[in-house]
């Protein structure tokens, strides 16, 4: 009976010993991004990557593999997948077609501001969003700055009507296929890396971003018109592989999503600071802000957009929860 005791400590002291020894694992984090070592979404996962090892006093190191070096977004996205890499930051709209809450946050003139959109991300809705995507192999882990997007063209867009047979480029998302539409124009679905190229040759004929990617894809230099329609605040989020997610002792995924946490707010501040610094380049560029838009001409042609998207109860409830926030 006593060795029959002492044997059943011996094992329990070696499993101690073996979960602490996983608990203590190395662990070198792959991250991908699309933008440069400068742009603020990769300036927020350098800070994540710089919390995650200070914390852990190096023992868990995440490498950011920027400038789009290993793919786009919707190719990242599938390396995250199976595992091939850890975590991505892309923005949410190539989400869409994947796990549906993420067309919340999508939704044209869902926000009314910016401070709206904060309100309702950092509140249960966005966690909400973030965990839904678990089912299809993505844990979220937090959300990222993107400001509003906006058209640019070749000539101002005052009016929807404006807008009628332009060849626009849109993320791949089939929220954004059906915006286009109900804006009267033409969707053309690409990925950002070959939209340069698509002015140039005459492929599209408008786009629609924020300012800091206007300005930091160069596409200012050939686009000269950013009307201030601002009809979608679609964020920027951080996706964790699930299949890698699994792997991790629970301390580890705690200190992994306190650090993405943790780094939301220094992203918020880079985000302004590029904000107003890529106002300032595009200006001096030569482009031209057009601020005299008839945002309610877009904003009333939105309809069609929530029908075909907005059709299960719990999307109907989350945007319903998102428009009541005060
Ligand atoms: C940017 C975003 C990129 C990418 C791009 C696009 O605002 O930071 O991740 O999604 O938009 O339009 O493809």
């Amino acid at each position: 009976m006593r060795q029959a005791t002492q044997a059943i400590a011996a094992a329990l002291l070696a499993l101690g010993c073996m979960h602490s020894a996983l608990a203590q694992q190395k662990i070198e984090l792959r991250a991908a991004d699309y933008w440069d070592d400068e742009y603020p979404t990769v300036r927020g996962m350098k800070k994540f990557a710089e919390l995650l090892s200070q914390r852990t006093n190096g023992r868990i190191t995440m490498k950011v593999f920027s400038s789009g070096a290993l793919g786009t977004e919707k190719e990242t996205l599938e390396q995250v997948k199976v595992g091939a890499l850890d975590l991505v930051r892309v923005n949410i709209s190539p989400m869409n077609n994947i796990c549906q809450e993420t067309l919340v946050p999508t939704l044209p003139f869902l926000f009314n501001s910016i401070d709206h959109m904060h309100k309702a991300l950092d509140s249960a809705i966005g966690d909400e969003i973030l965990a839904s995507c678990e089912p299809n192999g993505y844990v979220g882990l937090a959300f990222y700055d993107s400001g509003a997007r906006s058209i640019y063209t070749k000539k101002p867009v005052r009016n929807i009507a404006d807008m009628k047979g332009v060849k626009l480029r849109v993320q791949q998302s089939d929220l954004w296929v059906s915006l286009a539409g109900a804006m009267g124009a033409n969707a053309t679905p690409m990925p950002m890396g070959e939209v340069y190229t698509a002015f140039k040759t005459g492929l599209v004929d408008a786009a629609e971003n924020n300012i800091p990617s206007y300005e930091s894809s160069k596409h200012f230099e050939v686009v000269k018109y950013y009307s201030k329609t601002e009809h979608s605040m679609a964020p920027e989020v951080v996706m964790y592989s699930k299949r890698m997610w699994d792997k991790l002792s629970p301390e580890d995924r705690k200190i992994i999503r306190q650090a993405a946490k943790d780094s939301v707010p220094f992203q918020r501040q880079y985000w302004a600071e590029r904000d107003a610094a890529s106002l300032k380049i595009v200006l001096d560029g030569g482009a031209q802000i057009v601020s005299d838009v008839n945002k309610k001409s877009f904003q009333d042609a939105m309809g069609p957009v929530y029908a075909k998207f907005v059709t299960t109860p719990k999307l109907k409830e989350l945007v319903k929860r998102v428009q009541d926030i005060k």
